[in-house]
C-alpha cells in the first residue's frame, strides 16, 4: 500500500499540526496521543515491520537489562531506514508537522528503532545519548492494542518538568532497584500514573524526561517503532554500536 503524503483531509484540520490546546497538554503532562493518525496505512506499516524482523537484519540486538526485569526484548537501530514504507514516515506532513509544532523547526532526527518486547519495563526516564538539559521528543508507534494491564505505556505526568522538585525526587526514585518500595512503600506498578491506552494506528508523541514504564505485558510481544528527535544532532553518529554497548553492559543474563 502506497503511503499518503500529499494533504489527506480525512484527518481534518489537525492533519499537519497540533492544536493550541493539544501544545499545551503535551508541554504540561508530558505526552500525547493522536489517536489514528496513521490508521490508513497501518496494515502496510504492520508488515514492514515483521518483514525487516524476519528477515534477520544485521544489528539485531536482544537484551535482557534490568530495567526491563531481565525479560527478552529485541532492539534495531535504524528501523524505518530498512524499508521504504517505513522510511516515508520520516517525511510524512502528519509526523513532520506535529514534530516541529512540540520541537520547533530546527529539530534533528536523531534516528529510529524498532522494538519487539516480550518484558515489562520499570520507570525511568530516557537518557542515552540526550543530555538532559537538551529537549528530546520521542514518536511512538505501537502496533498492538495496549491498556494498562497489557502494556500500555504509562506515565508519571508532570516528569518531563525535569528540574522540578517533584520530578528530580522520582528520578532518583527511579534511578535505584526496589526505590519505590524504599521510599514509598509501593510495588513500582503501583505508582500513579497515567496508561497511554493505544489502538493500531496511534501515534504518542512523549518527552524523553516523563517517568514512564509499562507493566502487565510479561511474555506477550509487543512491537513498538520509535523515531527521536533532539534540539541538537548527536555528537556521535554510531547509535548502533553504542547501543549495542549499552545492551552488554545492561544484560543481566546470557
Ligand atoms: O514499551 C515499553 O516497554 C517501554 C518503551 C520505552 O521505555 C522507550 O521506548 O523509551
Amino acid at each position: 500500500m502506497s503511503q499518503q503524503l500529499a494533504h489527506d483531509d480525512r484527518h481534518g484540520a489537525s492533519a499537519y499540526g497540533l492544536t493550541e490546546q493539544q501544545r499545551n497538554f503535551y508541554d504540561t503532562f508530558g505526552a500525547l496521543r493522536l489517536p489514528g493518525l496513521m490508521a490508513h496505512e497501518f496494515n502496510a506499516i504492520s508488515d514492514a515491520f515483521d518483514e525487516v524482523f524476519s528477515s534477520d537484519p544485521e544489528g539485531l540486538v536482544e537484551s535482557h537489562e534490568r530495567v526491563h526485569f531481565g525479560e527478552r526484548r529485541l532492539i534495531l537501530m535504524h528501523m524505518i531506514e530498512r524499508h521504504p514504507t517505513l522510511l516515508a514516515l520520516r517525511h510524512d506532513p502528519r509526523i513532520t508537522s506535529v514534530v516541529h509544532d512540540v520541537m520547533g523547526p530546527d529539530a534533528a532526527y536523531l534516528g529510529s528503532d524498532g522494538n519487539i518486547m516480550w518484558c515489562e519495563t520499570d520507570w525511568h526516564c530516557d537518557i542515552f545519548k540526550a543530555p538532559i538539559e537538551k529537549r528530546h521528543l520521542k514518536v511512538f508507534l505501537y502496533l498492538e492494542a495496549l491498556d494498562a494491564s497489557s502494556g500500555a505505556l504509562r506515565i508519571i505526568p508532570g516528569t518531563s518538568h525535569y528540574q522540578s522538585e517533584f520530578a528530580t525526587g522520582l528520578r532518583a526514585m527511579a534511578s535505584r532497584p526496589g526505590g519505590a518500595q524504599e521510599r514509598f512503600g509501593v510495588d513500582p506498578r503501583d505508582l500513579p500514573y497515567w496508561a497511554i491506552e493505544n489502538q493500531p494506528g496511534d501515534v504518542l508523541l512523549g518527552n524523553y524526561r516523563n517517568l514512564h514504564a509499562t507493566f502487565g505485558a510479561v511474555g506477550r510481544a509487543r512491537r513498538v517503532i520509535t523515531l527521536n528527535y533532539g534540539e541538537e544532532p548527536l555528537a556521535d553518529s554510531d547509535f548502533t554500536a553504542d547501543m549495542i554497548a549499552f545492551a552488554e553492559r545492561s544484560r543481566l543474563t546470557g
